[in-house]
């Protein structure tokens, strides 16, 4: 009797986790390897990269290194590189175009919100030009030459759909 109720029991839980798995894949709009965040998908990589080929290997990827459009999305971003114990990564800005003029990459597009930390941007050396997020430092120019761990961004399936 006590065999046959636990096997009910174990039954039923089987059932749930289907179920829970089932509804995960359901929710689930971004490929393997990335993790959705509202309407985009977000890739944090385990190689060092200069930001020239973090932005190229984003772009293999049908994305791009990661644009932060507000607090919430930096904070959330921030969370997975803490998940990851990453104390920085390179972001999409880059000042290529006009000097001390921050834009996202590879579109030009402007930045409505931006978290430099104090004294920064500062071209340092004359030779800064690309965006560095720091967990505890918020953003800075660096050399576009130095290796960091990088972010990649795309919208989700569904939404990447709707507009394409
Ligand atoms: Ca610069
Ligand atoms: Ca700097």
């Amino acid at each position: 009797m006590l065999s046959e109720d636990l096997s009910t029991m174990s039954y039923q839980l089987e059932l749930g986790l289907g179920l829970c798995i089932c509804l995960i894949g359901v929710a689930q709009t971004c490929s393997e390897g990335w993790i959705k965040h509202g309407s985009a998908c977000y890739h944090m990589t385990a190689e060092k990269e200069s930001w020239f080929d973090a932005m190229n290997m984003c772009q293999i990827h049908g994305s791009v290194l990661a644009y932060i459009l507000h607090q919430e999305e930096e904070n959330f971003i921030i969370g997975l590189m803490n998940s990851k114990h990453f104390n920085v990564a390179w972001l999409g800005g880059s000042d290529w175009n006009l000097e001390g003029s921050f834009l996202w990459e590879p579109y030009g597009d402007k930045m409505n919100y931006t978290n430099f930390a104090p004294g920064e941007p500062n071209n340092h050396h004359h030779n800064e030009d690309c965006l560095l997020l720091d967990t505890n430092l918020h953003w800075s120019d660096r050399n576009c030459d130095d290796m960091h761990f990088y972010i990649c961004k795309k919208m989700d399936d569904i939404t990447g759909n709707l507009i394409g």
